[in-house]
């Protein structure tokens, strides 16, 4: 006899209001008088990332960017062509404020919280538009910091934008064949051309956000003596002589165009002093990292969310998943792991906030700057983790592409190497320990017990027991 049984796929409801953790962190920490808007928008929010969103990541997944070198008559244009779900998502983060709520600070050192929530419902249904927003962010608050009052008005104006066609995205091109990790082997060269003014001349090995209209680098400068610099200089560009050499082919992130670059004499301007790039572009990482584990436990909740409700329609020896004792007690494991990374993420966007409107402590300073690269990598390792067993939860339906499971997992592998890899990020954390004594920061706060001895060979462990113990002590 024909057999006519076809399994239903997951589905999802309204991202927000189906998701108890992020409405219970509005109601606890956002004052009243903000908080009735915040959860309107939410809730609209929530809805366009199972609706329109989800349909515009899915069509610029299956629409890959295209490198275009030449046109018709063999002129070098280097065009790189994106899908029109790229570019609607790309509007909406400028219309959302997506990053311009976190600038314009309305609801005073909540004003994180707020955009974060924005950005963590918005991630999963990006199509990693989610990465361009992240160096935008992080660029945004580079200029705040140490920008001229000509990049204020120009550039940090574009980046905080709400109007689509006012809004820009920048890039944030460090790394180099030369140096992933290691930055400090950058080869490419700055050459004065007077004031703040320089051209550089090198090739940036794996730029994000190669679509945006700016970008953030570093280069070793020449000075008047003809010597290159050893130190790193941080400098400000707009798109200018530069050669797209070739799309990477990635194991992830596919609608993300990710490229090779040569800077062929690009006009660029110092931001600070020369030898100062390494410290200015921390800022940039700083936000950008937070931005990481925002998206990793964005990208956590979506698979989460898929296999809760996967497994109430699929069922198997006479009983749907979730009634099978096993099945339901490996996804509360993977829900509880998943609000660990929710609740120590949160608590670091909180300082930040406080941070930026300078309402934090000195304690709450050391603790956002050691903890910073924990929660990165934490949450980085544990949604990599957690895909593998939702993309396993799905059985084979999970090892099949067009069920957009496996890309879950593909996706996952970014969070531990973007921005910094996990033993970097250990590493991050005993220089914060030596150079501002976080550890007894963290001790006296949190009443730390048994960390293993801060040194190069034991990092992970002291990064996996720290973010334990604070998680645990976080309300
Ligand atoms: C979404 C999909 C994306 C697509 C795929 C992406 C794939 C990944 C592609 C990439 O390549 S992403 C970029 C990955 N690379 C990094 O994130 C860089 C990782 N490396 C580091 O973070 C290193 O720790 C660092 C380059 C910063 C080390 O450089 P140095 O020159 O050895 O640092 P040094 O000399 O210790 O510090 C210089 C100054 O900066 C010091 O201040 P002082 O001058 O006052 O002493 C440091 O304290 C300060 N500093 C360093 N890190 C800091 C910091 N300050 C605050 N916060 C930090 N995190």
């Amino acid at each position: 006899m024909h057999n006519d049984f076809y399994q239903d796929g997951p589905e999802l409801k309204n991202t927000f209001l189906s998701d108890e953790s992020l409405r219970e962190l509005i109601e606890k920490k956002i004052p009243v008088n903000y908080r009735l808007q915040i959860q309107k928008h939410l809730r609209d929010v929530g809805e366009k990332a199972c609706g329109e969103w989800l349909e515009w990541s899915k069509n610029a997944e299956n629409n890959k960017p295209k490198l275009i070198q030449y046109d018709e008559w063999g002129r070098r244009i280097d065009h790189i062509e994106v899908s029109e779900g790229w570019k609607n998502l790309e509007k909406a983060a400028a219309t959302e404020g997506i990053v311009a709520a976190a600038y314009e600070r309305q609801q005073q050192e909540f004003s994180r919280i707020y955009q974060m929530a924005l950005l963590y419902l918005y991630h999963p249904s990006s199509a990693f538009f989610s990465c361009p927003l992240a160096m935008t962010d992080g660029a945004a608050r580079a200029i705040e910091l140490h920008g001229n009052d000509e990049l204020k008005s120009r550039a940090f104006t574009k980046l905080t934008s709400r109007s689509p066609s006012e809004f820009w995205t920048s890039g944030q091109w460090m790394t180099e064949r030369t140096g992933g990790s290691d930055v400090s082997g950058t080869s490419t060269i700055a050459e004065p051309e007077g004031g703040s003014e320089y051209r550089l001349y090198g090739t940036k090995w794996f730029t994000s956000a190669t679509t945006s209209q700016m970008a953030l680098t570093l280069a070793k400068v020449r000075d008047q003596n003809g010597e290159i610099s050893k130190g790193l200089s941080l400098f400000y560009l707009e798109k200018n002589n530069i050669e797209v050499m070739r799309l990477k082919d990635k194991l992830g992130t596919d609608a993300l165009p990710t490229a090779e670059l040569n800077l062929n004499g690009t006009y660029a301007q110092l931001i600070g002093a020369p030898g100062e790039g390494v410290k200015r572009i921390s800022s940039v990482l700083n936000i950008t990292r937070i931005y990481n584990s925002i998206c990793s436990i964005g990208h956590m909740r979506r698979a989460l969310d898929l296999t809760q409700n996967y497994a109430t329609k699929r069922s198997a020896f006479g009983a749907f998943l979730i009634n099978h004792p096993l099945h339901k007690k490996t996804l509360n494991e993977l829900e509880a792991e998943f609000k660990k990374c929710f609740k120590f993420t949160f608590y670091l966007v909180e300082l930040l906030g406080k941070e930026e409107t300078g309402k934090a402590s000195d304690t709450e300073k050391k603790i956002l700057r050691a903890l910073t690269p924990v929660v990165k990598l934490y949450t980085a390792r544990k949604c990599m983790q957690v895909c593998s067993e939702v993309v396993e939860s799905f059985g084979g339906a999970g090892y099949i592409e067009n069920t957009g499971i496996p890309r879950l997992l593909r996706d996952a592998q970014v969070f531990s190497i973007w921005e910094g890899t996990t033993n970097i990020l250990a590493l991050d954390f005993l220089r914060a320990c030596e150079k501002e004594g976080a550890l007894a920061v963290l001790t006296a706060e949190f009443g730390l017990k048994n960390i293993p001895e801060p040194k190069a060979e034991s990092a992970r462990e002291v990064v996996f027991s720290v973010a334990e113990q604070v998680i645990q002590s976080l309300t």
